[in-house]
């Protein structure tokens, strides 16, 4: 992708771990690559459609100097989270060196480099006790308020008979693609927040919900731990998923079945049609 670099911007600043360092202060270098499509930049010449880099290296000065952090890692990630915010960038790549280091030894600089960005995930959302629509728009309102979150695009509500053996009251379920700057893990405490907020209550499992949010695909990623599995590890049985997700993403692909969603759905009417 196209880069904007800038290199070796001189902050000074009051990182570090020892507490003279938060009093006296010292150089930090940063340099950030910001990964941004330029062609329209390229062929407008117009400054809108691309990034200010006066204004990028602002903000990174600003961050450096208005925080006082531990580690030069969480500065990184503070430059890094605050240029995926405020500028219309996809990845940023941060290096943050302090070459003035108390380390005692005559080493050039020390530094750490990371890279974040934005990343795109689905989600199933559904829920079948109470106001149902309104327990989806607040969902789908809670996530965009969320500045490390934007809802992209949601599937219609579709009413769905319960899966899953238990006898309960028909779901309404929908599905949505977010970006979001948030790891798996953050994004799926992000969702039990906000699951918790609509007063949902773990009693029975499979049973009836107020409020159920599910990370079902994150970019191509793949995790399978005791916390989390991604994809949603039962998505290629339920039709409530497979339904609404036909609808805003047929192409995407299961990362562990290589199969695109409309495929899964197709497969899924086929099977569900062959035991009727
Ligand atoms: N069944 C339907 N139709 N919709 C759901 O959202 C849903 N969620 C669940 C279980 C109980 C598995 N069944 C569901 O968690």
């Amino acid at each position: 992708m196209d880069t904007i670099h800038i290199k070796k911007l001189e902050v000074f600043a009051n990182h570090g771990v020892h507490p003279e360092e938060n009093v006296l202060g010292q150089k930090f270098v940063i340099s950030a690559d910001l990964f941004l499509d330029l062609h329209d930049a390229g062929e407008t010449d117009d400054l809108t459609t691309s990034v200010h880099y006066g204004h990028a290296a602002l903000l990174i000065k600003e961050v450096c100097e208005n925080t006082t952090f531990l580690l030069i890692e969480r500065l990184a990630e503070e430059i890094a989270n605050s240029l995926l915010l405020k500028f219309p960038v996809e990845k940023v790549r941060v290096v943050v060196e302090k070459p003035w280091a108390p380390v005692k030894l005559p080493l050039e600089t020390v530094s750490v480099e990371l890279e974040r960005g934005w990343h795109t995930a689905y989600l199933s959302i559904g829920s079948n006790m109470g106001d149902t629509k309104q327990h989806l728009e607040t969902a789908i309102a809670m996530l965009n308020g969320n500045e490390c979150c934007r809802v992209m695009k949601a599937s219609s509500f579709l009413t769905t008979k319960p899966y899953g053996g238990v006898e309960q009251a028909d779901f309404l379920n929908a599905c949505l693609e977010i970006k979001t700057i948030l790891s798996p893990y953050k994004l799926l405490d992000l969702l039990h927040e906000i699951e918790n907020s609509e007063g949902r209550e773990r009693i029975i499992r499979w049973g009836p919900r107020t409020l159920d949010l599910d990370i079902l695909l994150y970019d191509n990623e793949i995790i399978y731990d005791d916390v989390l599995k991604i994809p949603h590890i039962d998505m290629h049985n339920r039709r409530f998923v497979l339904e609404p997700l036909c609808e805003i993403a047929p192409y995407a692909i299961h990362p562990v079945l290589g199969t695109s969603v409309m495929k899964l759905h197709e497969n899924l009417r086929e099977k569900e049609n062959s035991t009727f």
